[in-house]
């Protein structure tokens, strides 16, 4: 995080220098929404980056599945900004849609860790995430190195257009409060330790979070996945009470994403909800939750930033839950660098 943050902030007049960008302040204040495009880890990432730049910046954004993106026909509009979301910066189907977009003339941004990769190319400029090499397959420091690049560009969208330099200056020290709360978070890995063994002999396991919350509880749940084989689905918190109420029970425990926020007792609900159906139930929260059954208290930043903070302690829980498992985690079954077909 240190190394994506450096050289990029302008502490005097809350503003960030995003060298690649290619997109002059003039152009981003045409930009009337904006599209984001990635596969698994990345489309997740994608999801909080669309909510920062909704949140920071008002302007319209959404985030989807390259890999559905590039099969429909989609309605490609010129003043829409694409940005592309790739670890490798080679999976194909991001590749593919960032193609298909430029094909039909679209303007398209890159989020990108691998450097000279093949979507960089292919893109008109954008974000290098800076996370350095991944030497596992499953994307962890690349995600949240994604997400805080997508703080520092809503930052940027936002101060060329709604965002004032008081709203500016206080999420760039949220931005620069990253790295020592990560720190702070790995520290407890030892007890994070101690919680994976005791949920590992989940079935099957449900993550629930609310808006900024709900993208950590996909990301959550995708590493879970994919380096536990353990089921796992994640639900908005609010559509619990549309169906998937009806699945808790004690052998499918629920890991409940319940920021410090406006939408806390919204949280504190739904927690009720499970705890009125015996269900057991992991808070990763800023504070200790009574209805849960066990909580990982986070250091509180900004709550825009919340989302980044969130899901390192869930980074770990599906790596010790693999361990406790016997998986091997560097090399999980069907799971690939990069997806190049
Ligand atoms: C996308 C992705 C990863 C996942 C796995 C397969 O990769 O879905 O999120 O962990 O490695 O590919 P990328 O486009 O971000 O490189």
């Amino acid at each position: 995080v240190d190394r994506v943050l450096r050289g990029r902030i302008d502490d005097r007049f809350a503003t960030v220098h995003l060298g690649g960008l290619n997109l002059d302040p003039r152009e981003a204040r045409a930009v009337r929404r904006v599209k984001i495009l990635g596969c698994g880890t990345s489309y997740h990432a994608g999801l909080i980056g669309a909510q920062m730049i909704e949140e920071l910046a008002r302007i319209p954004a959404d985030a989807e599945p390259a890999s559905e993106f590039r099969y429909r026909d989609p309605v490609v509009d010129p003043d829409t900004l694409y940005i592309a979301v790739s670890q490798s910066g080679e999976t194909y189907d991001a590749l593919a849609a960032v193609q298909e977009l430029k094909r039909k003339g679209a303007r398209v941004l890159g989020v990108i860790n691998v450097v000279g990769s093949a979507i960089a190319r292919e893109a008109d400029g954008g974000v290098y995430v800076h996370a350095g090499p991944e030497v596992c397959v499953v994307s962890t420091k690349c995600f949240t190195n994604t997400v805080v690049s997508f703080g520092l560009l809503a930052l940027h969208l936002g101060r060329t257009r709604d965002l004032s330099v008081k709203d500016g200056k206080r999420i760039i020290e949220g931005l620069r409060r990253l790295p020592g709360q990560i720190a702070e978070i790995l520290e407890q890995e030892p007890q994070i330790e101690k919680l994976a063994k005791e949920f590992a002999d989940a079935r099957s396991m449900l993550f629930i979070g609310r808006v900024r919350g709900y993208p950590v509880a996909l990301e959550a749940s995708l590493k879970l996945k994919e380096v536990s084989y353990i089921h796992a689905e994640a639900y908005p918190a609010s559509e619990l009470k549309h169906g998937p109420l009806a699945l808790i029970e004690p052998a499918m425990p629920t890991v409940a994403i319940v920021p410090d926020d406006d939408l806390l007792e919204k949280n504190r609900a739904a927690l009720e909800e499970i705890k009125a159906r015996s269900g057991r139930i992991l808070a990763v929260a800023h504070q200790e939750q009574e209805k849960a059954d066990r909580t990982i208290v986070v250091p509180k930043n900004e709550d825009e930033l919340d989302p980044i903070l969130m899901g390192i302690p869930l980074q770990l829980l599906a790596y010790h839950t693999a361990l406790a498992l016997g998986r091997d985690i560097d090399k999980p079954r069907n799971l690939a660098k990069s997806v190049t077909v």
